[in-house]
């Protein structure tokens, strides 16, 4: 049986990945950090040991900031496959926390392949590194694909480009089977509450069942390339199962504004937005009751923005045969019924208060 590490388990991609690999019978070592409260909603119902298909779940605890535990791990399970997606992978905060966002996403990868040379794993463990479609920042042709040049925009993209490049040394000096996924925005009903797309499938369910008044957004105006996460973990094992290591976009092609996605979200329960005012002052009117759903806040704008993302994902096409099987708006009904039926719940239970 093939064991695969996953960092980044209790994340968006790692719920999903971890599902898809016990699925293809691996044993699979979720790897999980010290947190001080639950950090593991989005996988409670999977149980560590033997699953029913025969293959195996294993929780092991490391931090990618932390190379002795990282060693106690590799050492202990020798991988086949090693799925990087740990990440402080929020860019706005990465203005915040510049220095730990380059601690756990530029040297965390350093660290996880150090891992693997330095025990004698080089022909071994194949190495996935989550890159992101941030590296293209402010963007030097449209559509972006794996020939278009770098331009990161934040202490994210930075952290991430050192990670890219890294991963590339490694394949090229040691021979290790290394893979960058460059990955667009991809979105789920598991998405983290903090970006934008699930920030507003969730507040416009609390503002349908009256438990928000309004939602507080920032740059209304950039575009995104956004794609639904299972289709991209699907995308990152056909990576590692490749006969020769390379590095793949995986993106819809498709791109929106995030005022878009407000409008279509907001749509599908009813509502109608109407745009008034510029800048800090716009706001966005439900037309039928004359309510304001929607606010702009400096707060959320970040110091360099990356205006326009939109991938060519030919390559993952041609020579893994990758295709998204979402669609956008499919992606949006699933953000939506799942957010309506969660807050749904948080209803009923505070009525009974
Ligand atoms: P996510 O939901 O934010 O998950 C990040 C994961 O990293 C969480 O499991 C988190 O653990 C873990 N983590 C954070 N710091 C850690 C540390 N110091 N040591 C060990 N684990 C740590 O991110 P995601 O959306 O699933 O994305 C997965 C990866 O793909 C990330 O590397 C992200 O940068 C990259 N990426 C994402 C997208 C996208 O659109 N989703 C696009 C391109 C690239 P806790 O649960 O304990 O916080
Ligand atoms: O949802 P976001 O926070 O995602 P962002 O910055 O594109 O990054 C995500 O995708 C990357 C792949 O390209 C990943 F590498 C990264 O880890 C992460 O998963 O913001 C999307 C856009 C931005 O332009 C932002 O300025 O939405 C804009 N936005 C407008 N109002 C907002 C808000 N973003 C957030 N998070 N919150 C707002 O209120």
């Amino acid at each position: 049986m093939k064991t695969s590490l996953v960092t980044g388990a209790t994340g968006q991609d790692g719920s999903y990945l971890i599902r898809k690999l016990l699925s293809e019978g691996r044993r699979v070592c979720a790897l999980t950090r010290r947190v001080s409260t639950s950090n593991m909603a989005r996988i409670t119902d999977l149980k560590p040991g033997v699953q029913e298909n025969g293959s195996e779940l294993v929780y092991c605890v490391g931090d990618l900031t932390d190379s002795p535990s990282l060693m106690r791990v590799f050492d202990e399970y020798a991988p086949d496959e090693v799925y990087n997606l740990a990440a402080q992978s929020d860019v706005r905060v990465s203005f915040d926390v510049p220095e730990y966002t380059g601690e756990v996403d530029a040297l965390g990868a350093l660290r996880l392949l150090e891992c693997i040379r330095q025990l004698g794993l080089t022909k071994k463990t194949r190495f996935y590194q989550a890159s992101t479609s941030e590296l293209f920042g402010a963007v030097r042709e449209k559509p972006q694909s794996e020939t278009t040049p770098f331009a990161p925009r934040s202490p994210y993209a930075i952290a991430k480009l050192y990670a890219y490049w890294t991963t590339v040394n490694y394949r090229e000096a040691y021979g290790i089977f290394a893979c960058n996924g460059i990955l667009f925005n991809h979105e789920s009903p598991y998405r983290g509450e903090n970006f934008v797309t699930r920030k507003i499938t969730r507040a416009a369910a609390r503002i349908y069942y009256g438990l928000q008044e309004k939602l507080r957004m920032g740059n209304l105006d950039s575009r995104r390339d956004w794609g639904h996460a299972q289709d991209y973990v699907d995308g990152m094992f056909l990576m590692l199962q490749h006969d020769y290591p390379d590095d793949y976009v995986l993106a819809s092609g498709e791109q929106h504004s995030v005022r878009e996605f407000l409008e279509i979200v907001f749509r599908k329960l009813d509502y109608d937005l109407e745009w008034q005012g510029h800048g800090v002052d716009e706001k966005g009117i439900d037309r039928r009751t004359g309510k304001t759903l929607v606010e702009i806040a400096a707060e959320f704008f970040r110091p360099t923005e990356v205006d326009y993302l939109c991938g060519d994902a030919t390559k993952a096409r041609k020579i893994l045969n990758w295709r998204p099987k979402h669609s956008f708006d499919g992606l949006i009904e699933d953000m939506v019924r799942h957010d309506l039926e969660l807050t749904q719940h948080e209803k009923k239970a505070l009525d009974k208060l």
